[in-house]
């Protein structure tokens, strides 16, 4: 069975991810659909897609599938990891991608939706970034993503305390482009997206590139990024690290030693 719906209204496509029992944890398989799906739109000349959840739910996603994650020592995070992958697959489609949210957005969740180019959340929607609620290491990439959408201090709150963000706070800062009630979201989201579709596809496209490469335009050295390799391998050779894992697939709060 099918983990997302696709449709398609003449030039805007929509994907609902549909895996609620899980609550749209990013699996291997949920993130195939939807980078297949992508790679769908591509070659049916899609100038608009809207990335959302069934409506009314109450966790749009709840990030990465824990169960996927590898024990430790190995990168939870390398490069074909599969959030990573959809979050480059958005980035890096030739048209704007909407996210339209309702309800919580967990982890790696909240890097989709952050990858994606124009938020619109209900009232209820949250955002809590948790690798350290795991103890994982967030990769570089994703870390340059939040970064990008958020001042540097909220980025270290949520970073650090793993905790919610309503979605009037997201607004305030500038990381949702709109709030708008249950009942007028779709139409509202909708309509943005005609309104995309109707202009220059092309102009949109070498834009929406233009961005993605100026905001991902950071020299690093090699030195810089095998010192950062090297500090994220011992967090995810450590013990709490697999303590995090442990704590998650028993269902309890975990107790990380500093090791
Ligand atoms: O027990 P069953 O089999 O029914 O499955 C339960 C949950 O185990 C499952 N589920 C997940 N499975 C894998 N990975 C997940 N992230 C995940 N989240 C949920 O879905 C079934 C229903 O969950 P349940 O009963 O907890 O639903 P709820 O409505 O009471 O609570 C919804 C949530 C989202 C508040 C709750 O499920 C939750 O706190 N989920 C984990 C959110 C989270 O910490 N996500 C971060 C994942 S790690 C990640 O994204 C990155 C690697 S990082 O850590 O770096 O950000």
């Amino acid at each position: 069975m099918s983990l997302i719906l696709t449709e398609i209204r003449d030039t805007m496509a929509i994907i609902v991810m549909n895996h609620v029992q899980k609550r749209n944890a990013l699996s291997e398989t949920l993130i195939d659909e939807i980078t297949l799906a992508l790679t769908s739109f591509r070659e049916s000349n899609i100038r608009a897609v809207i990335l959302r959840a069934p409506a009314g739910v109450k966790v749009w996603s709840a990030g990465h599938d824990v169960s996927e994650l590898p024990n430790r020592g190995r990168d939870p995070l390398g490069w074909s990891d599969s959030l990573r992958v959809l979050v480059r697959a958005i980035q890096e489609f030739p048209a704007p991608v909407i996210a339209l949210i309702e309800g919580g957005v967990w982890g790696g969740g909240c890097e989709v939706a952050m990858a994606c180019d124009i938020l619109v959340t209900t009232p209820d929607a949250t955002f809590a970034i948790t690798p350290a609620k795991l103890g994982v290491p967030y990769n570089l990439g994703g870390i340059l993503t939040l970064m990008n959408m958020i001042p540097l201090p909220v980025a270290k709150e949520m970073l650090f305390t793993a905790q919610p963000i309503p979605a009037s706070q997201a607004l305030n800062l500038g990381i949702i482009n709109y709030i708008k009630p249950s009942e007028e979201i779709e139409s509202f989201v909708y309509a943005l997206a005609a309104h995309i579709a109707a202009n220059s596809p092309l102009s949109i496209a070498v834009m929406k590139e233009e961005l993605r490469l100026l905001a991902s335009a950071h020299a690093i050295t090699p030195e810089l990024f095998e010192r950062i390799q090297g500090l994220r391998r011992i967090v995810y050779d450590s013990q709490d690290y697999q303590e995090g894992l442990n704590a998650f697939r028993e269902k309890r709060k975990p107790r990380f030693q500093g090791k």
